[in-house]
């Protein structure tokens, strides 16, 4: 399975579809968990990517290649990862999901999108590059439990901090719970723009929305 995990890790960075899909279905094959895959194999990856990228070793070309592979393979993980969800786990209470304005990284929103699901949540993707006035909006419409923001820019991250401001201005903030992620979001940052949530990964989303809305773990 390491093996199978490495090649995968490969592939998705070198964004050969044939060699990615194929470890993807070995790794499903034999059983190995889809948020192991996810994580350790999928989004490691990426993240591999990312350094090789700020080092001048890779280019944006490739990361779209790559972006592309990675979407093909979650067409096969996210399936499997649905068919774990567990019926007596409901979690009753609806997510907002967005990444924000300006942003149009959603590969890890779509992942946390995913474990939401598996874990009984409802949710409401809204997509990438949305702005607080849709936000609000769409608060004031579902009256959702929990808003999810993510951010991948340096630039964007201040965007969390203004659709938080906004549901201020809204009267809404009291009625919904916010929590923050995405690679530059720090717990620090969570805190200081009065978040209530904020999470480094998917599996670890899944535990700060399920204690957000007082479910069981
Ligand atoms: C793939 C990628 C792209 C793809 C995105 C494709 C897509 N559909 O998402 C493309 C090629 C389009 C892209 C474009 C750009 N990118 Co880009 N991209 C990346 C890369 C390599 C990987 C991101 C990724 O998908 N990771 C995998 C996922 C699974 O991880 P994740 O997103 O972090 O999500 C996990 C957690 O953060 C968390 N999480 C995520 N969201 C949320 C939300 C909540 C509520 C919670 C609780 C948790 C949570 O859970 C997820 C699962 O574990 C990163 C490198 C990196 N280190 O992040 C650069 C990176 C983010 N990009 C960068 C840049 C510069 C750009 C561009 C500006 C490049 C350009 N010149 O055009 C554009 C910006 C476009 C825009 N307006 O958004 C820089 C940002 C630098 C900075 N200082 O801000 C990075 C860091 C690369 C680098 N090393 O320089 N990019």
């Amino acid at each position: 399975m390491a093996h199978d995990l490495e090649i995968l890790q490969q592939a998705l960075i070198a964004a050969d579809p044939g060699e990615a899909l194929a470890a993807t279905e070995r790794l499903l094959a034999a059983g190995v968990a889809p948020t192991t895959i996810l994580e350790e194999g999928m989004a490691a990856a990426m993240f591999e990517l990312g350094e090789r990228w700020k080092r001048g070793e890779a280019f944006l070309p490739e990361v779209v290649a790559s972006a592309e592979v990675f979407k093909r393979c979650n067409e096969l993980v996210e399936p499997a990862l649905l068919a774990t969800r567990d019926p007596d786990a409901e979690a009753n209470a609806l997510v907002v999901l967005a990444t924000v304005k300006g942003d149009l990284h959603d590969l890890g929103k779509n992942m946390v999108a995913a474990m939401l699901r598996t874990s009984g949540f409802d949710v409401l993707d809204l997509g990438k590059d949305v702005s607080a006035d849709r936000i609000v909006e769409v608060v004031r419409e579902q009256a959702p439990q929990i808003v999810g923001l993510s951010a991948l820019l340096t630039t964007t991250v201040p965007y969390q901090e203004t659709v938080i401001r906004r549901l201020e201005d809204a009267g809404l903030r009291d009625a919904v719970k916010v929590m923050v992620g995405g690679a530059p979001v720090t717990p620090e940052w969570a805190e200081r723009i009065g978040a209530d949530g904020y999470a480094n990964n998917a599996p670890e989303a899944v535990e700060i929305a399920r204690k957000l809305v007082g479910a069981p773990q």
